[in-house]
């Protein structure tokens, strides 16, 4: 009996860890601050065509909108209830997205903040997404609703009712972060609204969660809601599917509250991820590419079957949070690419590409005094639309890493490799490598300041090949680098360190 109630809890939980995607894709892209409309579009035209095998969406739920600063991109993590009308759009628009985006196989994963809604100081008013009341002052949420009764305070012992100390565990998890108004998830008040709200979205055909702020909940009190969850819709995925469940928790060591204790439930985010390899394709602290051999558990990082992976998210792009600076985003384009590269090409984790908006940073001591701002908009506050060039590329501010040709063509390629096993690596004990997985794809990597130009093992089949990185295979011509590989599978690489994308990538669907 103990040992079949023990069978079912592991069936679920592993199961929560599954990311349900369709057609052999494998990859999220985190379309930050979308609107719905384009979303719905992109799917169509862009996503689907190109194997991304789904989506995390900013937060669909009512939301304060904050004047100081101007319509900042962190009003979204201040809910006011859980209708769903947000500055990406209504619930007609969410619900059409999430059809159209199922329709092509792309799945949904909704960001969701469930520790907190608006901050202490939110004041009381209308200015919602929604344009609902509501009053902070005295925590009354009516479209809820919520009132004093359904939050922590009474369990707060700080002086200030926040979190001032990260090292007790029960001010984190009972008092206020940052004077957000923090919601009691063990009465069964708030728990059922928290799961209605969620089950709300699996009836219209999301896939799974990004649950916010885990660090700052009672995993006890998560497991309860995620038991509660309903199986995926049917109508886009099969009976007894469980939704997919991961995890913010940032931890990069030092503080009591560590990731394992969320693994059991889902999945969860691996922020020494992003943070390590920041440091070792900027080569601080003589870190060298080499290094990646054991890359994954072997660098103190969580199993591989818990692990949801991404070079930068929305938060720690912005030069603070969890990595600091070493992180590498959009702005360091180069770094960056190759970075995102050996990520997609790497077995480890689930993998998250990240898709931003640019803003004007301002750099005083160091600190970007615009971190703050929020998606391209017009004056009146709302979020402009997503405009798509001639040539692909996105205008308008929106930056659309998703969209580069090297960060697209290596989604295809962790989806033409999966399940192969990562071998045959290859380094010249510095900055230079190269790996296979099995005998359907290779990469070679150069960060090094002087040329490579090395025959190698790859695996694959002989025949001559299209690299993904410097252009691909259309038709039955070759855009980019053509690597022709022998009959023992060996094959002559030359990547000159000048290279704007000194990495070459192939796979066996690019063979001509
Ligand atoms: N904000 C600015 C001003 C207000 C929002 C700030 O300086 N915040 C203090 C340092 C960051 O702390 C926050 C953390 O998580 C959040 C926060 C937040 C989650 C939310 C809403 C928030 O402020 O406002 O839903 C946080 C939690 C941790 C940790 C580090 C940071 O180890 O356990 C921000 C907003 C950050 O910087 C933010 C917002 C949403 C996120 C996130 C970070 O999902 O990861
Ligand atoms: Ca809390």
């Amino acid at each position: 009996m103990k040992l079949l109630i023990l069978v079912a809890l592991f069936g679920l939980s592993v199961a929560q860890h599954n990311p349900q995607y369709k057609h052999g894709r494998t990859s999220i892209v985190h379309l930050f601050e979308w609107r719905w409309a384009d979303i719905a579009e992109e799917c169509e035209r862009y996503l689907a065509p190109n194997g991304f095998g789904g989506i995390q969406i900013s937060p669909p739920n009512d939301h304060i909108i904050l004047n100081d600063p101007w319509r900042p991109w962190y009003q979204r993590y201040q809910p006011i209830g859980y209708n769903l009308c947000s500055r990406s759009g209504s619930e007609a628009e969410l619900k059409d997205m999430i059809t159209r985006c199922n329709n092509v196989g792309v799945n949904i994963y909704v960001d969701v903040v469930i520790n907190h809604m608006c901050g202490a100081g939110g004041g009381a008013g209308t200015h919602s997404s929604c344009g609902s009341y509501f009053n902070a002052n005295n925590k009354d949420f009516p479209t809820v609703p919520y009132s004093a009764w359904d939050f922590n305070d009474g369990k707060c012992y700080t002086g200030s009712g926040n979190i001032d100390n990260y090292n007790d565990i029960n001010q984190v998890r009972n008092c206020r972060l940052v004077g957000l108004l923090d919601l009691a998830l063990e009465k069964d008040y708030a728990r059922s609204k928290v799961v209605d709200f969620m089950n709300k979205l699996i009836d219209l055909g999301v896939a799974g969660f990004r649950v916010d702020a885990c660090k700052h909940m009672w995993p006890g009190d998560l497991q309860v809601m995620y038991g509660k969850l309903k199986d995926l819709n049917t109508k886009w995925f099969s009976s007894g599917s469980r939704p997919f469940i991961y995890q913010e928790v940032i931890d990069l060591g030092g503080e009591p509250i560590t990731a394992s204790e969320y693994t059991g439930l889902g999945r969860v985010t691996e922020f020494k991820y992003g943070a390590k390899l920041g440091t070792v394709f900027r080569k601080w602290n003589n870190e060298k590419l080499r290094y990646l051999v054991n890359w994954g558990e072997g660098w103190g990082m969580m199993s591989s079957g818990n692990a949801l992976v991404f070079v930068d998210n929305h938060d720690n792009q912005r030069g603070h949070g969890a990595g600091g600076a070493s992180i590498l985003t959009f702005w360091d384009p180069r770094l960056y690419k190759m970075a995102v590269g050996f990520m997609l090409a790497h077995p480890y984790g689930v993998t998250r590409v990240m898709s931003s908006f640019r803003w004007d940073r301002n750099f005083v001591n160091g600190v970007d005094k615009n971190d703050w701002i929020g998606p391209p908009s017009y004056s009146d506050g709302s979020t402009k639309p997503v405009p798509i060039n001639p040539d692909s590329t996105c205008g308008d501010g929106w930056v659309c890493e998703h969209r580069w040709r090297q960060i697209r063509n290596m989604v295809i390629f962790r989806n033409v490799v999966e399940g192969q096993q990562l071998s045959l690596w290859w380094d010249n004990g510095n900055n230079q490598i190269a790996f296979s997985r099995g005998d359907r794809g290779f990469i070679v990597i150069n960060n090094d300041d002087w040329d490579l130009d090395e025959t190698l093992n790859t695996g694959l089949p002989n025949g001559t090949y299209c690299d993904v990185i410097s252009g691909q295979k259309e038709g039955t011509s070759c855009t980019g680098k053509q690597v022709t590989v022998g009959g023992d599978g060996r094959a002559h690489f030359k990547i000159s360190s000048q290279e704007e994308d000194p990495f070459v990538a192939i796979h066996i669907n690019t063979k001509l």
